[in-house]
């Protein structure tokens, strides 16, 4: 980032740029997220991507009430996680807009805090997906109407398979032939619609997180015990299948998102049946019928519907997604369907642990 736009940037948040040391955090694809460290406080500092979220005035509106709520239950001795709150400008707005130069907003930094980009065991599973599920039934009595729709559609499986038929069939930059054995494979997966079109009418709305992937939880580095729920920036009104499916996705394989030893890609068995544990036990009796059936759809969906967009990226340019080298979309959404198919494989093993 350019020294000036941190010059202009800092004093916002109550820090002069001579008090403040700035490094780049975490792993995020979208937006860009700093440490900023100074003699008064720390905090975390994000660029939000404005192509990805047009509506960022809405996105830290969300965040603020959505950790409002659970640091008024967190008093109340009803949330058990630590809350990472906004942390406002200096003249009380919850995020500056510099034009050319990004919508900027600050959250709080827990001190003691770590994040893991594989679940090493099963005891991990189930601890992370404990904490997403008492995150979501924290929100259980947070009307979702006060939430906005940030990015309308956002796990809506038929119409990211669509853009990935148009960006196949336009293929713009001619990366089409490389990759057609992905396209066809991820277009033949239909099949999951008629599922989605039975089972959708009986779920609830409910504010879900929409990105439970398990570097969105920190532990406490001292003892690895679950300390909070971060990136509220896609929570919105939506199906708990989902949450439940990217958990799956980003926990199950021994490997990372973007790993390309793919005979090594597979959902480990003990991992999803202690996540699965972990979940509907935090959930509780607040989890219908519906939504418990609803669960298998959603791990199946999720590393589909990641990978497909994965793949639309590659087909247009990387253009969301931030890569870090030649093909890595690729490789992310051929990473997300061996996952996939690992799913499928062992549908009679998984889905009856979901009870
Ligand atoms: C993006 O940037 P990050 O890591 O929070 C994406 C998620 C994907 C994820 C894949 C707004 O999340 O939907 O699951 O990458 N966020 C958005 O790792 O598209
Ligand atoms: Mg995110």
């Amino acid at each position: 980032m350019n020294e000036l736009v941190w010059q202009q940037v800092l004093p916002h948040f109550g820090v002069s740029r001579g008090n403040a040391k700035v490094m780049p955090l975490g792993n995020g694809h979208i937006n860009d997220t700093f440490l900023v460290r100074s003699e008064t406080c720390d905090f975390v500092l994000q660029r939000l991507n404005t192509l990805v979220f047009p509506t960022p005035w809405e996105l830290v509106g969300n965040a603020e009430r959505i950790s409002r709520h659970l640091g008024a239950k967190r008093i109340s001795g009803e949330y058990l996680l630590q809350v990472v709150s906004p942390h406002a400008c200096c003249n009380e707005s919850l995020g500056v807009d510099l034009g050319e130069d990004g919508f900027w907003r600050a959250i709080g930094y827990l001190a003691h805090s770590t994040s893991i980009e594989v679940v090493e065991s099963p005891l991990q599973a189930q601890l992370a997906a404990h904490a997403f599920g008492h995150f979501a039934r924290s929100l259980s009595d947070l009307d979702a109407n006060l939430i906005h729709d940030v990015i309308p559609k956002f796990h809506f499986l038929p119409g990211r398979i669509e853009t990935l038929r148009q960006a196949a069939s336009q293929d713009s930059l001619g990366r089409l032939a490389q990759c057609s054995e992905w396209v066809d494979f991820a277009l033949g997966q239909t099949g999951l619609f008629d599922e989605l079109r039975e089972l959708e009418p009986k779920l609830p709305l409910r504010i879900c997180h929409n990105d439970t992937k398990i570097n969105n939880m920190l532990f406490d580095k001292r003892d690895m015990s679950a300390m909070a729920i971060i990136d509220l920036d896609t929570c919105m009104k939506g199906h708990l299948m989902y949450d439940f499916g990217d958990m799956v996705r980003t926990f199950c394989s021994p490997e990372a998102e973007d790993s390309i030893a793919l005979d090594k890609v597979v959902a480990r068995p003990e991992i999803f049946g202690a996540l699965a544990t972990g979940y509907t036990q935090a959930m509780g009796e607040v989890l219908t019928d519906a939504e418990r059936q609803s669960l298998w759809l959603g791990a199946r969906i999720m590393p589909l519907m990641i990978g497909v967009r994965f793949l639309t990226d590659h087909l247009q340019g990387d253009t969301y997604f931030h890569i870090h080298r030649e093909n890595h979309n690729l490789e992310r959404a051929a990473n997300q369907f061996t996952l996939y198919q690992s799913l499928l494989d062992q549908q009679a093993t998984l889905k009856p642990m979901l009870g």
